[in-house]
């Protein structure tokens, strides 16, 4: 009976998400605002300006690259440890924990890919107002004030970041429960003296006045007031039992000089961040947020918590190294200049306020000071997105849920009638066996190899769904062995968790726990997964996670990982599905293959375990518009492979939004087509011939940029700079582009401006570099940089530019799949630049394995023009890989008509080239250079 009411529960809620689909927007009541989650109220109802925290001078240890020093608050005599480290590569880390915690609190693991290293800090001076450390070159300095506490990073007379300048710094101590204290008040001593055991650092920090100040601290124990929801806290039907009490942190920093921050995703926001005075934070807590709202602060699936902030004279970051729930205020100021060698002045100035539930402080301080200094120190703590197949770059053609193996096999089919090259076709999931992940549908998709295999041959993958809730049912084998390890989350009570998912009741699987994910991992092996294949990648939706009948959708903070609530974790359970999947799959190959997984909740360092896209956005065209910001977002904090839903996945769009969103996803780095289960089908053809046509022409523009594309990835991979970009990225000086996000780049030489306005009839680009050049990629028509230049526009019209002075590869015979196109020549477009001069890159490799790592197979080449002559060189010459593909054309923009073009190969043949110049574009066209794409050679222009 309990059962049925389940299952029938679970189909409520089916049955509502799909009825709700018609609805415009989220119900906000099913998630809290800052005043419902008491932590953040407490925290924001901190006045700045009256911080209790004191530096305890005399505490003060310095080993070479470790700076240690207690910090008390005069309020309840609680003490917390300091520790300041210069770390490599100009950042510094901050870490505040209990001096003397009742038990350990958490520490964020398996973020960092390592233990950043640390460089000597040396001391400047010392005295009773506090202590100067030298931060090496540069004159840059961290000065620590000690009454009340605040730190200072200078630069010769400038402060660059403060720390509790404004006094916000607070952090709940651990404390017992007052109903309890006098039982506890007995053994709380020998508490203590265990814990010293536990943490040497403190124990090395003891001296007779920690004692008395320790008597001091039982005393403020029974002063402090309890405050309401300290304890236990409801939200709606759900009861937060919280065992710990209070644990809340915050701390502020004030960025002097500073007018523009981003970052912080996932927000359905604009790039720039606003100021939250008068209103809610940004929320970072990993939420499935049905029909989210734009423009708004509200959580979403994902979590990176890192906020950069940029002016014409410095980018920086702030890494908040924390998995709980997160809420992050902005306000901004002109503040007095706290420079303290030039006259009082006014300056914009920032502040941010982190605030956490749990956990400890643990913040990276990256200093730039230019912005790709800041993706390579965030790249340098966090790791770099990994680097894709070829394949998953091309176009994922997906749908809730195609029905079984004849509609897979006739939309297959239907790519080829209609000429449109695609790679993926996707399986949501209805596909599995009543939602048992890991298994197939008997009735729709009883051979699943066979259909894997009718892929195979036409050089196509599949990507099926695999969530991280398990159905709860005795005969399916994924829950009776993750049962038998004992390797669910636990419920409060020590139970297995059990909440409700599309399969009903559903178990979650501890992912925290390593030997949860190696034997999630191990399942993915070929004879595990049966009716696997090669061809069959992995899709992990739900992972924030999602519960249906959880507090706001997810899972309950008093569930337990092992020691850990999911308080603590949060934010961290999306990151370790998707690491655990990714390993799988490169498992099953042997470590040969490199995988595909996109996941749709993350975290920072998620970039290392593949894609990500926004969710379940609708079809409406401020959807679209708002895809930009959202993953230009994603890209400042080191995640590049996002995408949005084209088409949009709730409701139905108009052909026009279709095909505009197809413009724009093919310009987009993960570009795949999704609607939900109730939407009328949508495959490119469904529109008539024209939109079938337009549609068509937007992928196989997709397609041709595909060298280019890779190179973005390889290098995205190689130094964490992002691929698709914000226009400061590459114009920090330029004001006009810290706000614009309705056009990006992709690296330094595409600028895109997708149309996202119904009935656009023009567009205005704003053209960045003064002195520079654009060309139009598709007319070659040339434009001055450091302008506006208004384009109209027809429904054909994608408009995207390529810089002068830059060089980028293109194959232009387009076929079924990218794997076709493997050996397909290339084309190279020399955008020439006001001097006549380009630069440009190619990388090819297998495309699939780690071979380009583990062995050095793959070719990279440097294409430069300068002084009439075009040159291949070899950019990583202990590099070994042979291509098939050769130089099949080479287009030179704002060129004039030269008298011959010679070409001179490494063997030293010389051949006179053919060549057609058009006057009327100023674009010189080489035919058949005909020379092998991994070769050295160059071509001589006479004029
Ligand atoms: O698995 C079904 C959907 C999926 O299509 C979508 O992409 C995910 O974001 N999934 C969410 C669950 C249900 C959404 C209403």
């Amino acid at each position: 009976m309990a059962a049925f009411i389940q299952r029938m529960s679970c189909l409520l809620a089916v049955w509502l998400a799909v009825v709700l689909s018609g609805i415009q927007a989220v119900d906000r009541s099913n998630f809290k605002t800052c005043i419902q989650s008491s932590f953040c109220k407490r925290m924001r109802d901190v006045v700045p300006g009256h911080s209790p925290y004191r530096a305890l001078l005399e505490t003060l240890e310095l080993s070479n690259t470790r700076l240690t020093l207690q910090l008390i608050n005069d309020n309840n005599k609680v003490r917390l440890l300091l520790e300041l480290y210069r770390l490599q590569g100009n950042m510094t880390r901050l870490k505040i924990n209990e001096l003397k915690p009742l038990r350990p609190r958490f520490e964020v693991p398996d973020v960092l890919i390592a233990d950043p290293p640390t460089e000597p800090l040396s001391l400047v001076s010392q005295d009773e107002g506090g202590v100067v450390l030298s931060l090496g070159a540069d004159a840059r300095h961290l000065v620590v004030s000690a009454r009340p506490f605040r730190l200072d990073i200078v630069e010769g007379p400038h402060v660059l970041l403060s720390v509790n300048s404004r006094g916000l710094l607070a952090f709940e101590h651990q404390r017992p429960r007052k109903d309890t204290l006098s039982k506890i008040s007995s053994t709380v001593g020998s508490m203590w003296d265990t814990i010293k055991n536990i943490f040497s650092s403190s124990s090395e920090n003891d001296s007779e006045e920690v004692e008395a100040e320790e008597d001091a601290e039982d005393q403020n124990y029974e002063k402090e007031e309890d405050q309401a929801d300290m304890w236990e806290e409801t939200f709606k039907s759900h009861t937060d039992s919280k065992p710990n009490g209070p644990t809340a942190i915050s701390m502020d920093f004030s960025l002097p000089g500073v007018e523009h921050v981003y970052g912080i995703p996932e927000h359905a926001e604009n790039l720039r961040l606003k100021t939250t005075d008068g209103h809610d934070p940004y929320r970072l807590y990993n939420l499935d947020v049905f029909q989210y709202e734009l423009y708004n602060p509200m959580a979403l699936y994902g979590s990176v918590p890192v906020l950069l902030s940029h002016s014409t004279q410095r980018t920086m970051g702030i890494f908040w190294l924390n998995a709980a729930e997160t809420w992050v205020d902005i306000s901004s100021k002109a503040a007095e200049n706290t420079d303290s060698v030039q006259a009082p002045s006014k300056v914009a100035q920032t502040d941010v306020r982190w605030i956490s539930e749990s956990g400890i402080i643990d913040v990276f301080i990256m200093l730039g000071p230019k912005p790709t200094d800041v993706f390579a120190q965030y790249a340098s703590l966090t790791g770099t997105q990994s680097f894709p197949p070829l394949f998953a770059l091309g176009y994922h053609q997906c749908r809730w849920n195609y029905k079984d193996q004849e509609d897979v096999r006739s939309v297959d089919q239907g790519f080829d009638d209609h000429d449109i090259p695609y790679d993926f076709i996707w399986l949501d999931i209805e596909h599995a066996d009543g939602k048992r992940y890991f298994t197939w549908d008997p009735a729709h998709f009883s051979q699943p190899r066979e259909m894997l295999q009718g892929l195979v041959d036409k050089r196509r993958k599949m990507v099926a769904i695999v969530d991280p809730h398990i159905k709860v049912d005795s005969g399916y084998r994924v829950h009776k062995e993750i049962r038998s390890k004992n390797l669910y989350v636990k419920n409060k009570d020590g139970g297995d968790y059990e909440g409700w998912c599309w399969p009903g009741t559903s178990g979650y699987p501890d992912f925290t726990n390593p030997e949860m994910r190696s034997w999630w991992a191990s399942m993915f092996a070929y004879d595990q997964y049966e009716g696997s294949m090669e061809n069959l990648y992995i899709w992990n939706d739900m992972n924030e996670p999602s519960v249906f009948n959880g507090p706001e959708v997810t899972m309950h903070k008093d569930a337990l990982h092992g020691s850990w609530e999911h308080r603590d974790i949060h934010n961290l359970y999306g990151l370790y599905v998707q690491m655990a999947t990714a390993d799988g799959l490169i498992q099953r190959s042997g470590g040969v293959e490199r995988p595909f997984v996109l996941a749709r909740a993350f975290f920072a360092g998620s970039q290392r375990y593949g894609a990500v896209w926004t969710g379940d956005n609708a079809a409406e065209w401020s959807h679209l518009k708002i895809s930009i910001p959202m993953c230009l977002s994603l890209g400042l904090v080191g995640i590049s492979f996002c995408g949005a839903d084209v088409g949009g996945f709730f409701k139905s769009p108009s052909s026009e939004l279709l095909v505009r969103w197809y413009q724009t996803g093919a310009y987009q780095p993960f570009f795949r087509a999704h609607a939900h289960l109730d939407t009328p089908r949508r495959e490119p053809w469904l529109f008539g011939p024209e939109n079938t046509a337009l549609i068509r022409e937007a992928v196989r523009q997709r397609y041709a940029l595909l060298p280019y594309w890779y190179l973005l990835f390889y290098k995205a991979h190689g130094t964490g700079q992002p691929v698709m970009r914000p226009l400061w990225v590459e114009y920090p000086e330029d004001v006009t582009t810290f706000t614009i996000d309705d056009e990006y780049l992709l690296g330094r030489d595409l600028l895109v401006h997708p149309v996202t306005d119904e009935g656009s009839k023009e567009v205005t680009v704003y053209l960045p570099g003064t002195g520079g050049v654009w060309y139009d990629a598709f007319t070659f028509q040339r434009h001055e940089g450091g302008q506006n230049l208004y384009v109209p526009v027809t429904m054909s019209s994608i408009p995207v530019f390529q810089r002068g002075g830059s060089i980028i590869p293109r194959k232009n015979r387009i076929r079924r799949s990218s794997s076709c196109m493997e050996k397909d020549p290339y084309t190279l477009y020399v955008a020439l630049s006001p001097q006549g001069t380009a630069e440009g890159e190619l990388y090819i490799d297998d495309g699939h394995t780690f071979n380009y790592e583990q062995k050095k197979q793959f070719v990279h080449r440097r294409f430069i023009f300068a002084d009439s002559t075009l040159s291949s060189s070899n950019i990583s010459p202990d590099s070994q890989f042979s291509t098939a593909s050769w130089v099949e054309r080479v287009l030179i923009l704002g060129a004039h008509k030269p008298s011959s073009v010679t070409l001179k190969t490494s063997g030293g043949s010389v051949a006179s080239l053919e060549f057609d110049f058009d006057e009327a574009t100023s674009v010189l066209t080489v035919h058949k250079p005909g020379v092998n794409a991994g070769a050295d050679w160059t071509l001589l222009f006479q004029w």
